[in-house]
């Protein structure tokens, strides 16, 4: 329909350069990129509540303000992200109402409890670890201001998970019940991080599409299994293992074998019905709801400073 604006926007794809936000793009493009964007905003604000849990009982001062740094970078993330999303048309305080109306999502893994220290170890090396896998693909997206976004993001993503890995080793490498912490943590964190990249390539609805616009350059599986190979190596080093009896090299494929997630459960989580869903929310939404004094100042503050100017 587009004619030549579409075949413009075509060439710019193929061609492998950038869509920016003032550039014509299809309808469909656009939705898509604030779904997805809109998404990875919401999940880095969330996800900044299973680590909180923790801060104030991190086992060391020094551990305490490496972990705080790190939930402020995420809710930076998050801003990044809102920013990209932004300049598609649509505002921050729509995009803020839509996740509190549950109109919008936010990824799986933000719906588990953080039961003890060693999972923030966890979170750091396997759900940050299954971030950087997913995101650096898309420092080469076809929308600007997106890609730009996720070269931040990724470089500050990777002392992350080096972050959670040196808790892990600490841990797998001190006294017997450290050593069981740690390990039990990365026992209900395995699978849950797999689940992250989503369903299925037979069941992902949106990645024919994104693919075709370079949104996403690989499927939900191709990224799964470079985690589960990247893992087997890591988990070697701190001496842990993975809970999965059917991993095992496959030389044939040249990756690891293993036993896939339970995605009826990603489904459930998905809908609601995780552990932590309702707590998660209602959290956001108090903060929301506490936060409305500063929004309203500020506001009055910008409409005063404007009525000065035009005085
Ligand atoms: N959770 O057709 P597809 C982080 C939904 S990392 C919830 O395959 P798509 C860093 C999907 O939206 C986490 N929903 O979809 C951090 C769709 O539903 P819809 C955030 C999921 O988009 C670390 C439906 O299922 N990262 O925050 C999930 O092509 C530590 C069908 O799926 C990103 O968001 C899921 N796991 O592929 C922060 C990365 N999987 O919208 C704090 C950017 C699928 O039609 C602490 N996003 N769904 O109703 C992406 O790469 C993609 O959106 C995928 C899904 C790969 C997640």
């Amino acid at each position: 329909p587009g004619g030549e604006l579409q075949e413009y926007f075509d060439a710019i794809v193929a061609a492998d350069q950038k869509i920016e936000p003032r550039d014509w793009m299809p309808e469909a493009y656009r939705k898509t990129l604030i779904r997805q964007i809109a998404q990875h905003a919401h999940s880095e604000i969330i996800g900044m509540q299973p680590e909180g849990n923790w801060i104030s009982r991190a086992p060391t001062l020094k551990r305490k303000a490496i972990l705080l740094a790190k939930v402020q970078d995420e809710a930076g993330h998050g801003l990044y992200l809102y920013a990209a999303a932004e300049t598609l048309g649509i505002s921050r305080e729509e995009l803020v109402e839509m996740l509190i109306e549950g109109r919008q999502k936010y990824s799986s893994i933000f719906n588990y409890p953080t039961l003890t220290w060693a999972d923030i170890g966890a979170i750091g090396w396997l759900v940050d670890g299954a971030a950087i896998v997913n995101q650096v693909p898309l420092c080469r997206c076809s929308y600007g201001p997106y890609a730009r976004a996720m070269i931040r993001i990724c470089k500050e993503e990777s002392f992350h998970q080096r972050q959670g890995y040196e808790i892990l080793h600490t841990l797998s490498h001190g006294t017997p019940a450290q050593r069981e912490m740690a390990q039990d943590a990365v026992n209900r964190w395995w699978y849950p991080s797999l689940a992250m990249f989503g369903p299925p390539d037979g069941d992902s609805t949106h990645s024919e599409r994104s693919m075709a616009w370079k949104i996403k350059r690989f499927t939900n599986d191709e990224l799964r299994q470079r985690f589960v190979d990247m893992c087997v190596q890591q988990a070697g080093v701190l001496g842990l293992e993975l809970p999965d009896p059917g991993l095992r090299w496959n030389d044939e494929r040249g990756a690891h074998d293993y036993t896939q997630p339970d995605y009826d459960e990603l489904m459930r989580v998905i809908k609601g019905e995780g552990p932590c869903n309702r707590q998660r929310m209602a959290h956001r939404r108090r903060a929301y709801e506490d936060g409305a004094w500063v929004r309203e100042a500020a506001q009055k503050h910008a409409e005063k400073k404007a009525a000065r100017k035009h005085a």
